[in-house]
């Protein structure tokens, strides 16, 4: 079939608007319409070039909400209607990694998916003939696209699309870091480096964790109004203290440092910070940003010698299949908040324009509506 889909020919150059070719599902694939789509800074980091992972052409997106149109032989979760978001980390259930109690990095389809191609190692979008790449095993910058079916979650049908895509990554990402990963505990103090749809989305943890207290810190101190309606409390923009390292400014500003610090940017720079402005003895620093390739922490170690604690997340560390729709439906209940951090509705046609307010700090998400 032919699709319509916004590809990236090369790194650094702007997307294409074209239609492409889509192979059906086979054996354990299914055929999904992308309703709406979230524009993530990992798209805009992968188009960059700076992926060590990137590979082109590519079709970019992995921020998702669609409904099943076919499947392939052997396909028994889901059916054609069925409501779904596409899961970049997918859940086979079975893999060591799966089963460990102790991840939700499973590895069934990571090789493959690393490269590009489909557990089989092909690729289903082509044009002309010529191959074009499937993304983080999810593509949702094409309207139609295909996914293993250990690559979707079967959420409410009541749920609506064009906001619950937004749980295909960042506010699941920023949510499931503090509930999963860090495991904020009540009346803590916690720090948040970086206010785009991950930080804003640890925000909401922070606040559904009863933190006591929340920092938020950005460069673009526009984010600080959307940081205060959601809860917290404290604003620090550190281009306000130039001669002064920000992890002493929010050490003294916190008694001798936070419970939790959580770097929501890329930054390897402020990830450094975000460790050592912890609280010796018991601080715990979460890496949620993504670094270019070549970069690398560094620190001194005598600050995990003396109790701080390093960790990363990866997709909040929730299990995509199992628990995923259950932050579905407690959107839908209204514990969390999602519609707020859709600043703008756009056509796929208008998809650089969303990558251009995201570099321009003008939005928390663009989403992309087919
Ligand atoms: P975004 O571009 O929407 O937000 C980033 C924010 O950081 C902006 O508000 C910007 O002003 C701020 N910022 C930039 N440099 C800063 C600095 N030096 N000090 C303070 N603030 C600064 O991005 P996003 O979509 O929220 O993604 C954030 C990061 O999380 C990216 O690196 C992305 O790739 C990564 N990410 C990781 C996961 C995961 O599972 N680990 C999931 C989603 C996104
Ligand atoms: N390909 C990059 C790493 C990119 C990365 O860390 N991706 C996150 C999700 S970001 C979503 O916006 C992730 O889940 N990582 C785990 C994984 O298996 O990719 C690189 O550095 O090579
Ligand atoms: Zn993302
Ligand atoms: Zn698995």
């Amino acid at each position: 079939m032919k699709t319509r889909a916004a590809v990236a020919w090369a790194a650094g150059k702007p997307l294409e608007v074209e239609e492409v070719d889509l192979d059906g599902p086979r054996t354990g694939e299914v055929l999904v319409r992308i309703v709406a789509t979230g524009v993530c800074h990992t798209d805009a980091f992968t188009l960059s070039g700076s992926d060590p992972e990137g590979l082109f052409p590519v079709i970019l997106g992995h921020e998702g909400g669609g409904i099943v149109q076919e499947v392939g032989p052997g396909v028994t979760s889901v059916k054609p209607g069925d409501h779904v978001i596409p899961l970049y980390t997918p859940e086979c259930g079975v893999c060591k990694f799966c089963t460990s109690g102790k991840t939700n990095l499973c590895q069934a389809i990571r090789v493959t998916q690393g490269k590009g191609l489909m557990p089989d190692g092909t690729s289903r979008f082509s044009k002309n003939g010529k191959p074009i790449l499937h993304y983080m095993g999810t593509s949702t910058f094409s309207e139609y696209t295909v996914l293993p079916e250990i690559a979707v979650a079967k959420i409410n049908p009541a749920a609506p699309l064009d906001k619950v895509c937004l749980l295909g990554c960042g506010v699941t990402t920023g949510i499931g870091a503090v509930l999963n990963t860090a495991k904020v505990t009540p009346g803590s103090t916690v720090a948040v480096f970086g206010l785009g749809g991950i930080g804003m989305s640890v925000i909401q943890g922070a606040v559904m964790a009863k933190a006591g207290r929340i920092l938020a810190i950005d460069m673009n101190p526009e984010k600080f109004v959307m940081a205060k309606q959601l809860g917290a409390t404290d604003f620090i923009n550190p281009a306000d203290y130039k001669d002064t390292p920000i992890q002493q400014v929010i050490v003294e500003l916190t008694d001798g440092g936070v419970d939790y610090s959580f770097e929501c940017i890329g930054n390897v720079k402020v990830m450094r910070s975000a460790l050592e402005c912890c609280h010796k003895g018991w601080g715990e620093s979460i890496i949620i940003g993504v670094a270019g390739a070549g970069q690398e922490i560094s620190t001194r170690p005598f600050q995990l010698v003396t109790g701080r604690v390093w960790r990363g997340s990866a997709f909040g560390g929730v299990k995509g299949r199992s628990q995923l729709p259950g932050y579905v439906d407690r959107y839908m209940k209204g514990e969390f908040k999602i519609d707020p951090f859709v600043s703008a509705v756009l056509p796929l046609e208008q998809i650089n324009h969303a990558f251009d307010l995201m570099h321009e700090g003008k939005v928390i998400r663009s989403v992309i509506q087919y």
